[in-house]
């Protein structure tokens, strides 16, 4: 008998039931027990991860999303900390999105890096190519391997219009230019602000040599492609063509104008000309 009121004792210090005394409520077990919430949010990134911002212009951050498999949205959880944008001051800028969901799970971080920078740069290539470029993307490749790159770390794509694969206005697609920029050559010379739109209303040619060409596919100074479906269409059957019965849109040195650098005219496809280089992101 004592040694059965010594277990008792004991069951009772340690909280549990031996069916003769009332238990409190709250370590009664509730209905099914909830599964605990063990998955961690995701945040989703608004705009780029990395964006080229023109000094002095007003910087606005796109911002994130948040959601859980159990809160759902709770985007307006998310604490945004990391660099402060200070436009007025060159160089990189991270800014860094967190959250956790009601069961304290944290998600993974994501940064957005933000680049004040004075200009963006164009370049010339070096090397010269027929029409048949093997299409807008080939001319990017073209841009990133010529040797007049830089090689800053940057992505330079080919100013080079299509009208499919790549177009300037009406409607933009993949377009190379960045709204409202300053455009420099490489070696530092004025070539041309760009307007809202993401085009040049003026420019300054980037070569002062009238032998100089280079391909661009724009045919006229609203920055228009040429014809898209007809094989001597302005851009070289979309950049597939070395036939000297189809033609490609180009510019050339010496006139410091939309005309002269942009759609000097109309030059057949067999010819080997440069590309205009452009930095992003
Ligand atoms: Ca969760």
């Amino acid at each position: 008998m004592k040694y059965l009121n010594f277990i008792i004792s004991a069951a009772l210090v340690l909280g549990f039931s031996t069916g003769c005394e009332k238990v409190p409520e709250e370590i009664l077990p509730s209905e099914t027990p909830a599964t605990p919430d063990t998955t961690a949010p995701t945040i989703t990134l608004l705009g780029n991860s990395t964006v080229l911002v023109m000094q002095n212009a007003t910087y606005t951050d796109a911002g994130a999303t948040a959601s859980d498999d159990t809160d759902g949205v709770i985007t307006a959880n998310i604490v945004t900390t990391g660099d402060t944008v200070n436009t007025a001051t060159l160089g990189d800028y991270v800014i860094r999105y967190n959250v956790s969901d009601a069961a304290s799970n944290a998600a993974t971080e994501v940064t957005r890096t933000v680049t004040v920078v004075s200009h963006l740069k164009v370049f010339l290539t070096t090397t010269t190519v027929g029409g048949n470029i093997g299409g807008i993307a080939a001319a990017d490749t073209l841009c990133a391997n010529d040797v007049s790159n830089p090689n800053d770390g940057y992505t330079y794509r080919a100013l080079l219009v299509d009208g499919v694969d790549r177009s300037a206005l009406n409607p933009t697609v993949d377009w190379v230019l960045q709204p409202s920029f300053v455009y420099k050559t490489t070696g530092g010379a004025t070539f041309g602000t760009t307007n809202a739109s993401a085009v040049f209303t003026s420019i300054t040619n980037i070569s002062t040599n009238a032998g100089e060409i280079w391909w661009t596919g724009v045919a006229d100074d609203s920055w228009n492609p040429g014809n898209t479906t007809a094989p001597n269409d302005g851009n070289c059957n979309r950049w597939t063509s070395n036939s000297g019965s189809d033609n490609g849109w180009m510019g050339k040195g010496s006139g410091n104008s939309l005309d002269a650098t942009f759609n000097d005219g109309r030059y057949a496809c067999n010819g080997s000309y440069k590309l205009i280089c452009v930095q992003g992101l």
